[in-house]
């Protein structure tokens, strides 16, 4: 019988929780409030050991890679939100089974309260996670604790009226104790008096579903207006844009290579959040404190107006791309040189790390020095021509050559002149310091259907990208089965610190071939070859691709 309250609690649990979640994602999308389920496991990537976290996503991104699920970042966001809502369903089955089996062997207080107070318990704890990571809902803190009392409130509450109306009338046992009672259910009403327990939890699971379709129903609608859709995505293929420094560059990428200059809405976005953090342009300013002479405060329209802006091309990577991955992407990169800005706050003697933080709890520190060393280290607040989008850190990111992208944060809030060396998020969890980006190369394509005629021969258009950070590349080459390594044809790239754009063109030869690339930085130091995984400093490895090419 213990057996049986269990389930029946979790049958309870889960049945009120999925329609609490679609209230609480109606009011998400219709107020700002907070959503819970992706405030607690927000809080968890935050608490959880880095070994834990990097486990997870490199078992997710195998998980999208081998089973070709598109682009790993978008796919990966979806993946960890679905496994947000398991989680808080899972935790309402448990805790609805916990209450069950408590509320039976008490004689405390009577059930309708006691499960009031289990749900403003719950909320307590939301309220407290909440604030720990803070950042995805708009309304105000009060209305936002209001809302979750009274969603956890009435919860706990149907969990408890539930119970209530399940248990038997002093006296009559209960159906689970008499297996015979069975036989009635389509028969005579039994104990409750007017329908039986299976038919009242139906009127339950009813009465949730209309709530959740109605919430989240609503709820879909609203979002439909806002946000970035991965629907954007369809403009991949169009053509670059006509501002590109390097179009009368004459060397074609081969058909199939990744674009040069990447779509917006197909770039990639990495950071520790379900909902990127949204910061309102008027609620934001930058304080610059520390050890500085005059401790700045800028709004977005002081570095817009007031410093002059700089245009850089700029390709960003994640530490996590593994070599020939997806998460690595070229735009424009709007803003205003770091060093300027510092000049005018006045670095004092002893200082030598700025530290910024983040809207989401991130945070990274950049030795002085180096910011001083490189005028390219800039506060970005625009990306291919408009301000930054909520996704890619409005209002304001930094650049910095040569680092991958966990050293660059987004949604920036604060920055601080400081004499002492911390460890940022990334390092914290065990990343590398310097997180200086490796030389890397892939064969994006082998272009089989798309064979050229030369001199009366056939040759087969192979490519992709090579990209050293900030030093450039100065040779490619590839390597077709067991044979001598070729020099590829180079783009010019759109700057100094972007990937480049390789092409090799191979006489056609029938049967499976594979295609081998390796580059050279602009210093002429070969890729390293060995083969090693993203952590904790960057993949390295030769990429190769096999195709079967048929005349
Ligand atoms: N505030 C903040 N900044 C962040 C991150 C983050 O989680 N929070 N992630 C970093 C990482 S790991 C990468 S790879 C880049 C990705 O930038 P993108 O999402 O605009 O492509 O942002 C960096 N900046
Ligand atoms: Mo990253």
């Amino acid at each position: 019988m213990q057996k049986s309250k269990i389930a029946e609690g979790a049958l309870v649990g889960g049945l009120l929780t999925v329609p609490l979640m679609a209230l609480l994602y109606l009011g998400a999308q219709a107020f700002g409030l907070p959503f819970p389920p992706f405030d607690a496991f927000d809080w968890l990537a935050r608490v959880l050991p880095g070994d834990a976290i990097r486990l997870g996503i490199s078992s997710m991104v195998t998980l999208i890679s081998s089973l070709n699920l598109g682009e790993t970042s978008s796919t990966a966001k979806l993946m960890e939100q679905l496994l947000a809502l398991a989680i808080f369903l899972a935790l309402g089955i448990a805790l609805g089974a916990a209450f069950f089996v408590w509320a039976r062997r008490r004689s405390g207080p009577e059930p309708l309260t006691a499960g009031l107070l289990a749900g403003l318990g719950v909320a307590a704890i939301m309220l407290l996670l909440f604030s720990a990571v803070n950042q995805t809902a708009t309304a105000p803190p009060l209305l936002s604790a209001i809302w979750l009392a009274a969603a956890f409130g009435a919860w706990g509450a149907a969990l408890g009226w539930v119970y209530r109306q399940l248990r038997p009338a002093p006296g009559v046992p209960e159906a689970a104790e008499l297996p015979a009672r069975r036989a009635q259910v389509a028969g005579p009403p039994v104990e409750t008096g007017v329908i039986n327990r299976r038919q009242f939890l139906m009127r339950v699971g009813n009465a949730a579903a209309l709530i959740t379709v109605s919430g989240a129903g609503l709820g879909a609608l609203l979002d439909s207006g806002g946000g970035q859709g991965a629907g954007q995505g369809a403009a991949s293929t169009a053509a670059l844009p006509d501002f590109l420094p390097n179009l009368s560059d004459g060397l074609a990428p081969a058909p199939g290579t990744r674009p040069e200059y990447t779509p917006l809405a197909d770039h990639y976005r990495i950071d520790i959040s379900l909902i990127p953090p949204r910061i309102g342009e008027a609620d934001w300013t930058l304080p610059i404190t520390g050890l500085v002479d005059t401790p700045l405060e800028l709004t977005l329209e002081d570095l817009r107006a007031n410093y002059d802006a700089m245009d850089q091309y700029v390709t960003l990577s994640c530490i996590s791309n593994r070599v020939g991955g997806d998460l690595i992407g070229t735009t424009l990169w709007t803003g205003v040189s770091l060093r300027r800005v510092l000049a005018e706050a006045g670095v004092q003697p002893g200082a030598a790390y700025l530290r910024i933080t983040s809207q989401d709890g991130f945070r990274e520190i950049v030795e002085l020095d180096l910011i001083e060393s490189d005028e390219r280290i800039m506060l970005c607040y625009a990306w291919d021509n408009q301000p930054l989008t909520v996704e890619h850190g409005f209002p304001l990111r930094i650049y910095i050559p040569d680092r991958y992208g966990m050293k660059q944060p987004k949604w920036i809030t604060r920055m601080e002149v400081v004499a002492d060396y911390t460890e940022g998020y990334w390092v914290q969890r065990g990343w590398d310091e310097l997180a200086r980006v490796r030389t890397t190369s892939v064969v994006d394509t082998v272009a089989a259907n798309a064979l050229v005629e030369q001199d009366g021969g056939l040759l087969v258009p192979v490519g992709g990208i090579a990209y050293a950070g900030a030093r450039g590349i100065s040779r490619v080459e590839v390597r077709v089965d067991e044979g001598e390594w070729q020099a590829a044809q180079l783009r010019t790239p759109l700057s100094d610190t972007t990937w480049v754009i390789w092409r090799y063109d191979w006489p056609f030869e029938a049967g499976e071939h594979t295609f081998a690339v390796r580059a050279f930085d602009g210093q002429g130091t070969e890729q390293d070859a060995t083969v090693r995984d993203t952590y904790p400093a960057g993949a390295t490895g030769i990429h190769s691709r096999s195709a079967v090419l048929t005349s």
